[in-house]
């Protein structure tokens, strides 16, 4: 009989707090299942963690990382941003955690600093494409091998230019086992409606919305997919989806403000058994 585990008990014996290891099951890290509404580990699979992130179950953290990120990608520092990078890496931060706890934080205070006026329109174009570089050396880590749990597929409205959260959202479903066509950003309607009876496997559609006046965009978005795959899951998520009714009211199946929210949505729908086509 396979010996099993709570996640408590997972929590406890790799001595870090049981929403750490629910991260790692969430983010496709700790394969687990779910009997009766309890999650359950298999310990052979907390072993092999154990042995292949020895170091990333013990994150040290720096909480300079982000100010250091953001110092070199306003620099236009590609080298050095990656220095960053590594250095999280090496101390035991995931990739998901990267994206997450470093880049998007570091992101949002160059925003910040432009809406304050303290950076100009093109330090942060300068800022935004070092940390589309970082991404395309952090994306293949995130690739799984073998049966996938489906294919998603991830894209933004027509007129919607920020493509760094839909990158994101996009690596964490790979690294979740889902099979993802990442379309990008400013998607055509016609294009997305088009691509979505051709991809195998559909589960799911997720929309990435930044910008506050890619509401419309979304409808129709939405409203052309859900014809094209009446079978698929739509989401929506991203800086101007605000909560839960206002992804109901754009007619999204759901919403959720993080890409591991994404995530859990994505899974949620695949446990539903959302038909396949
Ligand atoms: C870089 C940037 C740009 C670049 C984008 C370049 C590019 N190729 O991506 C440029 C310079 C082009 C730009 C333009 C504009 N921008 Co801009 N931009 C940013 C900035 C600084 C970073 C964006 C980013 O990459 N964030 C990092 C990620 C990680 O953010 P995130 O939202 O946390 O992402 C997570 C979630 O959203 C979630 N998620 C994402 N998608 C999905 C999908 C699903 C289904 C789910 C469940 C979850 C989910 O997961 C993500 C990963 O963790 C932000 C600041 C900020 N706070 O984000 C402003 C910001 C988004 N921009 C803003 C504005 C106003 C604009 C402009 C209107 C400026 C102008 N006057 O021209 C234009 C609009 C362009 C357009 N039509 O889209 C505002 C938005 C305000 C609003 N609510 O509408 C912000 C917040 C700046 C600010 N502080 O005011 N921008």
């Amino acid at each position: 009989m396979v010996a099993t585990l709570t996640l408590q008990e997972a929590a406890d014996q790799l001595g870090v707090h049981y929403m750490t290891v629910y991260r790692y099951v969430r983010l496709g890290r700790l394969p687990a299942r779910k009997v009766g509404g309890t999650w359950e580990v298999d310990t052979s699979e907390l072993e092999g963690l154990r042995r292949g992130h020895d170091r990333s179950v013990q994150p040290r953290r720096s909480a300079d990382w982000p100010k250091r990120l953001q110092a070199r990608l306003l620099a236009g520092d590609e080298a050095g941003a990656w220095g960053v990078v590594e250095g999280a890496l090496a101390s035991g931060s995931s990739p998901p955690e990267v994206y997450i706890d470093l880049l998007g934080p570091a992101m949002a205070a160059v925003g910040e600093k432009w809406h304050s006026g303290d950076v100009s329109i093109g330090q942060e174009h300068l800022a935004t494409s070092v940390a589309l570089r970082l991404i395309g050396r952090l994306g293949p880590r995130f690739v799984r091998k073998g049966r996938t749990k489906g294919a998603v597929i991830v894209a933004t409205p027509s007129g919607e230019r920020h493509i760094i959260p839909s990158l994101i959202v996009a690596d964490l479903l790979r690294g979740a086992g889902f099979e993802v066509f990442d379309l990008g950003a400013d998607v055509p309607v016609d294009a997305l409606a088009e691509f979505v009876t051709a991809v195998d496997g559909l589960v799911a559609v997720c929309i990435s919305s930044t910008h506050a006046s890619s509401d419309r965009g979304m409808r129709r978005m939405i409203r052309s997919v859900r014809k094209a795959a009446p079978g698929a899951a739509i989401f929506v998520g991203g800086g101007s989806v605000v909560d839960a009714d206002h992804a109901e009211a754009v007619g999204a199946d759901g919403g959720a403000k993080t890409a591991e929210g994404a995530v859990d949505l994505v899974l949620g729908a695949v446990a539903a058994g959302v038909s396949r086509k």
